[in-house]
């Protein structure tokens, strides 16, 4: 007969068992859904197609190893349980079997690692179109600001030096670019157009963390990050949340993307450029334009 804390014990943890599964279930349907807490938001952007695509592969990759290791497992479990009568005998292994499953795996991961590869090269090294819009972005404690090339498309050049206070993208006043840029504390973009984002920080190391396009870059101080890129193939309106521990406020660092029709673009895009044409003029004048 076992002592009794032995027979105890199997009972309570098959209760802790139960309750961590019920947990887990429980928490998971109470979860609020609209910011889909146990998968992925729904993807926004074209080249976060082509990496759920790559993610998924993984998954159901892995999923259906899992299943397959877990069968021959619990299969090998009963099959060899111990039993009256029956001896353990010893197996120096199976050479042939050994190279099945070293290669299989092999030819699998050299596979995913080219598929990624490949993905990689198609994300951040192509070239965007020639009609990519460009925007700045600078991240600071604790928040984004962006800037919009204006009427001539042109950011104009800019240096990490140059960044301060009153200079919060780092533009170069001797090149002509860059007078009419307007900035915008959100993120505007038309949809189904590229955008590349050229982004710095003024202070300490940030992130432009954007789940539905599936992007995620710091922002490194002293360092201007030109070749993100990506296309929005969603309306509304999504987060971009800082996403490297800055100080205090890094909590609510954050900042709203507007994903808009291509006639609401312009039309915003339009306005500010007037204001800005109305606010160099009447700075020629001498008069600040609130
Ligand atoms: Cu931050």
């Amino acid at each position: 007969m076992k002592p009794l804390f032995f027979r105890f014990k199997r009972g309570l943890l098959f209760v802790a068992a139960v309750a961590l599964a019920l947990a887990m279930t429980g928490t998971a349907s109470a979860a609020p859904r609209t910011s889909d807490l146990w998968w992925l938001p729904d993807v926004a952007s074209r080249s976060g197609e082509k990496i759920d695509q790559l993610l998924y592969a993984i998954f159901y990759l892995t999923a259906a190893v899992f299943i397959l290791t877990q069968i021959v497992y619990v299969y090998f479990l009963i099959k060899y349980r111990a039993r009256k009568g029956v001896k353990a005998t010893y197996s120096h292994g199976n050479n042939r079997l050994e190279f099945i499953w070293t290669v299989i795996p092999t030819a699998i991961f050299i596979s995913l690692w080219g598929y990624g590869n490949h993905l990689w090269w198609d994300v951040i090294h192509a070239e965007p179109p020639a009609d990519t819009l460009e925007v700045a972005i600078t991240a600071y404690q604790f928040a984004f600001s962006f800037q919009y090339p204006g009427a001539d498309k042109k950011l104009g050049r800019t240096d990490v030096k140059l960044l301060s206070n009153d200079n919060l993208f780092g533009n170069d006043k001797d090149d002509p670019d860059s007078k009419d840029n307007f900035t915008s504390p959100n993120l505007e973009l038309p949809v189904d157009k590229p955008v590349r984002i050229r982004l710095n920080s003024k202070d300490v190391i940030h992130a432009f963390y954007v789940p539905e396009f599936r992007i995620y870059q710091d922002a490194v101080p002293g360092r201007t990050i030109d070749w993100v890129w990506f296309v929005p193939t969603k309306l509304g309106s999504f987060q971009l949340a800082c996403n490297q521990l800055c100080g205090s406020g890094h909590y609510n660092m954050k900042a709203q993307i507007q994903v808009v029709s291509q006639e609401e673009f312009d039309k915003w895009y339009k306005e500010k450029t007037a204001a800005v044409a109305l606010s160099n003029s009447s700075d020629r004048a001498y008069v600040r334009n609130p």
